[in-house]
């Protein structure tokens, strides 16, 4: 009983760190049983995307309740007992240019939506805050390259927090004392992105091992992570709250266990945060512009 309640304490010294700001922040970003469609959109990618899969929902139902009634008004009207004596011709040229050109009009419809949605989401404007991750085998590193420090990030219950990828009474305790419920266990992570509300963030996204992909889906974005390369994303959150992701690229055993969680403060909360970051992880302070320039 000492044992555990020491080992609480030592839990709770390791997950007290300066990255845990939480405090009143509402868990947005989250799947949750039984429910159907998006996460609750949070950025203004995430509502376009969203709105490009609600208006490309109505077009494939039209096509298919379209096909569906030329299928059974063939199965009814020409099948062997009521015509008996099919007609032989072999071609319709107004059919033929209808069924070529409306297919056309209908891709184009659908692209002149989609691409500029898909141009939104890949040209990468200038970001305010510029962050780093780095796809591990089995968590992810992040780096705030403003403020040369970097951190990793590891599931709540995953071997490097103690646990061993299974819900056991310490996991629950540790995420509740991080400020998370049993319900996010796989999702819950000991450091996290925190990031403050209205700002252009833009991550660079690699991978250090294999093929891995990060993701949130309540922003919007996924990207690989791939060996060797640099990608891109951005996102500019504007509600406060957490946010859940999980890798989405398989990359080995323990793929499921390497969730990511993103914060989104209010700007003095990410001052704050920032501030104690860069000291936990011995960055680059952030008046240092002011101090090289003198
Ligand atoms: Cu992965």
């Amino acid at each position: 009983m000492r044992l555990t309640s020491s080992l609480m304490a030592a839990m709770t010294a390791f997950l007290a760190l300066p990255a845990m700001a939480q405090e009143g922040l509402e868990i947005v970003g989250k799947p949750v049983d039984g429910k159907m469609g998006f996460q609750p959109a949070a950025t203004e990618l995430a509502r376009d995307l969203q709105w490009l899969d609600g208006m490309i929902n109505v077009i494939i139902i039209a096509i298919v309740i379209f096909v569906t009634a030329l299928l059974v008004i063939v199965m009814i009207r020409y099948n062997r007992k009521t015509n008996a004596t099919p007609a032989s011709f072999t071609h319709n040229s107004p059919i033929e240019i209808a069924w070529t050109i409306i297919p056309i009009v209908i891709l184009v419809f659908i692209g002149a939506f989609s691409l500029p949605v898909l141009f939104k989401q890949q040209e990468i404007p200038e970001g305010e805050i510029n962050i780093k991750v780095t796809g591990y085998q089995w968590y992810w590193g992040y780096e705030y390259t403003d403020h040369d420090f970097a951190f990793d990030s590891y599931m709540i219950g995953a071997p490097a927090t103690g646990g061993d990828n299974r819900m056991t009474p310490e996991v629950e305790a540790q995420l509740i004392e991080a400020g998370y419920s049993k319900d996010e266990f796989l999702l819950a992570t000991d450091t996290s992105v925190v990031v403050p509300v209205g700002k252009t963030v833009v991550m660079t996204v690699t991978g250090a091992d294999v093929i891995h992909s990060w993701t949130i889906p309540a922003f919007g974005v996924k990207q690989d992570a791939v060996p060797g390369r640099l990608a891109q994303l951005w996102f500019n959150a504007e509600k406060e709250g957490v946010y859940f992701g999980q890798c989405s690229e398989l990359c080995g055993q323990a793929h499921a266990y390497m969730p990511i969680t993103v914060k989104v403060v209010s700007e003095e909360a990410y001052a704050e945060w920032l501030d104690g970051a860069i000291e936990e992880y011995a960055g680059t302070p952030r008046s240092v512009d002011v101090a090289q320039a003198d």
